[in-house]
């Protein structure tokens, strides 16, 4: 299996670290969405990040898809089963993803020229990602999330969101106010699993 994309996305980060702690096998391809958008195109005319070319030639895109192959492929998931705690982590793990979106959402609006940019919804999202910060922050405090010995899907997408928006959104997400999400982050970042797929800072 192959798995496309570039690390310095979140989607395909998480992807990546969750195949790897599932013991799935895949080699991975760093080709960007944006800077090759030519080859991207002839592994998905979708160009979309994170793609995974199966053996037998599917292509799979969408993060949560390729996970969900992982875990076929794996027969299990990271996902705890006890109901309280799987629900807790859906719960968690959605937070988290929305959190990425929003991130991604800025800094796709900052592509924009200024001219076209439209303040009311630059509002909107900047809201919806400190409002799902403020959920995530409130979890690790409860300690909901935290950084092991398991890892739980919502612990590697809450990690994983706050990474991303220190390295592409720093000025929109100051680390002091929501202290125990970052020690939390930092905490899974020092992991082997998380140093194997760094977020890419080229
Ligand atoms: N919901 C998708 C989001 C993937 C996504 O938006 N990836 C970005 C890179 S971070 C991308 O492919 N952007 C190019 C585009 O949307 O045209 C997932 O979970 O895989």
């Amino acid at each position: 299996m192959l798995l496309v994309g570039m690390l310095d996305s979140p989607y395909v980060r998480r992807a990546a670290i969750t195949g790897t702690l599932l013991g799935v096998a895949f080699e991975h391809r760093s080709v960007s969405v944006f800077r090759h958008m030519d080859e991207f195109r002839k592994i998905n005319p979708l160009i979309k990040a994170p793609s995974l070319i199966c053996d037998d030639g599917a292509m799979i895109c969408e993060s949560l898809l390729i996970i969900q192959h992982f875990e076929d492929v794996a027969g299990r998931s990271l996902r705890p089963l006890e109901p309280g705690a799987r629900n807790r982590d859906l719960s968690l793990t959605g937070i988290a993803i929305v959190a990425a979106d929003k991130a991604v959402g800025i800094e796709y609006e900052r592509k924009r020229p200024e001219a076209q940019r439209y303040a009311p919804w630059q509002e909107r999202i900047a809201t919806q990602l400190h409002t799902a910060l403020d959920l995530l922050d409130q979890a690790a405090v409860r300690g909901e999330i935290g950084s092991g010995p398991e890892l739980w899907p919502g612990d590697i997408a809450a990690a994983i969101a706050w990474g991303f928006c220190q390295f592409v959104i720093p000025d929109y997400v100051e680390k002091g106010r929501w202290p125990a999400l970052a020690a939390q982050a930092e905490a899974c970042e020092a992991l082997d699993v998380f140093k194997r797929w760094p977020i890419d800072l080229e």
